[in-house]
Formats: C-alpha cells, sequence, structure tokens
C-alpha cells in the first residue's frame, strides 16, 4: 500500500519549529501518513525534537528540494557544482536526522527557466557527480529521486524517458525518478504510458492537477494515472503537491509562477486530496480485479 503524503507548503513555507510542528498535526489530522518538507532551513530547528514529533505522530518523511542557480551541479564553474553538491549531501544528513529514507526534487540541476539548450557536457558533469552523491545517500540510508519537471522549470530531464536514460548513465542503483502528474501532463505523450515505461525505476510521486489547485478541477487523467500506477504494482510514496498565492515561499513560489489565489483554506484542500487519491487508488484496483477476474463457472 502506498502511503499518501502532502507537500508541505500546502500548510507553511516557514521553517520555524512552531510552524513545522503545526504543520506536522495538520498533516495527520488531514489523514495523511507522510509529510514532505521542501527546502527546510534548519537553522532555527530542533531536528531531533522534529523527529521525535514525526515518529510520535506515526508519519514518513521526505524532503524535497530544487537546486538553485548557485548550486547547479551540472555547471561548468566548479564553485558552483561543489556548492550543489554541499547542498545535496547537507539535504541528505538532514533526511536521514529526521528518519526519512527519500531525497525528492528537482536534483539534477538548477531549479528555474533556462535561457540556453542543454549540452551533453552539462548531462555528463550532472551525472558523475550525481554516482559520486547517491553513494553518500545510500551510506545514510536515503534514496535520490529525480523529478523530472516541464521545459520551463529546467532545460535537462524533462520526460521520464529522459530520465531513465539519465539514470543508466549514472549507474548507480540509489538513484529513481520522481514523477509528477502537473509535470508529466506538460511533457509526455500520455501519462499513462510513461508510468508504464519507468515502472521499475520510479521511487516517488507528485500528485498535482494541472493548475496546481483542488485535484480533479482540472484537466489531469488521473484515472489512467492511478491505473498505469496500479497496473506497474507502484506502492511506494505518493505525495499530493498544490501551491496557492495562499502560501507564498519567495523562492518556489517565484520559479513556479504561482501567481493566483487557488484556494484558501488548506484544510479543506488537504482532506479532500487525501479523499480523492485514496478513492482513486480503490477504484483502478477495483478495476484491475474486474478485467482480471473469469468469473468462471
Ligand atoms: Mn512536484
Amino acid at each position: 500500500m502506498s502511503r499518501i503524503g502532502i507537500h508541505s507548503f500546502v500548510w507553511s513555507a516557514s521553517s520555524a519549529q512552531g510552524d513545522l510542528e503545526r504543520t506536522l498535526a495538520n498533516t495527520k489530522e488531514a489523514g495523511f501518513d507522510l509529510i514532505e518538507f521542501s527546502y527546510l532551513d534548519p537553522a532555527n530547528v530542533d531536528i531531533g525534537r522534529l523527529a521525535k514529533r514525526i515518529a510520535e505522530l506515526d508519519l514518513g518523511v521526505a524532503i524535497s528540494i530544487g537546486l538553485p542557480a548557485d548550486g547547479d551541479i551540472s555547471s561548468a564553474d566548479k564553485a558552483i557544482a561543489a556548492h550543489g553538491v554541499e547542498i545535496l549531501k547537507r539535504t541528505i544528513a538532514l533526511t536521514r536526522d529526521l528518519g526519512g529514507q527519500k531525497v525528492a526534487g528537482i536534483l539534477s540541476t538548477s531549479h528555474g527557466l533556462q535561457a540556453q539548450a542543454p549540452t551533453r557536457d552539462q548531462w555528463n558533469r550532472s551525472a558523475g557527480t550525481l554516482a559520486k552523491v547517491a553513494e553518500t545517500a545510500k551510506a545514510a540510508g536515503v534514496t535520490l529521486n529525480l523529478e523530472i519537471v516541464n521545459r520551463f522549470e529546467s532545460n535537462l530531464l524533462n520526460t521520464a524517458a529522459q530520465g531513465l536514460a539519465f539514470i543508466e548513465d549514472i549507474g548507480s542503483d540509489n538513484i529513481f525518478l520522481h514523477l509528477d502528474t502537473f509535470h508529466m501532463n506538460i511533457e509526455e505523450a500520455d501519462i499513462g504510458l510513461a508510468i508504464r515505461h519507468a515502472a521499475d525505476k520510479i521511487g516517488y510521486v507528485h500528485i498535482g492537477e494541472s493548475h496546481r489547485g483542488f485535484l480533479g478541477t482540472g484537466n489531469i487523467d488521473f484515472a489512467a494515472t492511478f491505473d498505469a500506477l496500479t497496473a506497474i504494482g507502484y506502492s511506494d510514496d505518493l505525495s499530493f503537491e498544490s501551491f496557492s498565492s495562499e502560501i507564498v515561499d519567495e523562492n518556489l513560489s517565484k520559479k513556479t509562477a504561482i501567481w493566483r489565489n487557488l484556494w484558501t483554506d488548506n484544510m479543506e484542500l488537504a482532506r479532500h486530496a487525501r479523499r480523492f487519491i485514496a478513492i482513486g487508488l480503490e477504484t483502478a484496483r477495483r478495476k484491475a480485479e474486474l478485467v482480471s477476474s473469469s468469473h468462471q463457472l
């Protein structure tokens, strides 16, 4: 059974201890199994206490980031690339210290609109670096899950097939794909077919609507998405991701172009998403049972 998670920015973009603990309480109250902290800045956080609270609430935890322009591991600038490695290593350690097993997000390049086409050198530099970072992650009991995002947010990996080729080049068994329905809806020929194609390399999934608001109120074919996840036997984590101008993170809100207020009541949004994903998965399972049942007399 997949754990159903929620992106922390549904609740708050703050890294203050009180806000983080409220985020955990809200996550539990809305019925989720896992919290995905994004850009968690540990400067003013008692990590031991936060880890204890996560364990007490019986929640899973994952951390997602997008590398910044001055920490792009695909850069030819050695100082920039080294800064990226430092960020990745810090994120791995933080994930481990919170009791988590997954680092997700845009890890192969910087997050944001690029003015240049990608190059083979850029690909090779990123792959070579990730091969080493994957070993650090493995020693910490953490996997790296590369989020495949649309063309406006990265120039290197925009489809699951590109991600598979990239992982093959890296040659590590500790790197997986982090797929996201919002991005897949823009770039993939077919979300369901792409999920089936990537099958056993999928380590993390974001469930987000085409406008990033309430699930089912946009144009994403969630029935096909849940059917494909069921068909490949996906039992790993699925997290709901939604953004509104209601919760603003200076960095991420701009990079992801969150200009509209798509919701104001985050508890209502979260409870709806939890039900939507659970019913979607259950419906897919029931359909799969029906089509495989011979109903022999
Ligand atoms: Mn995402």
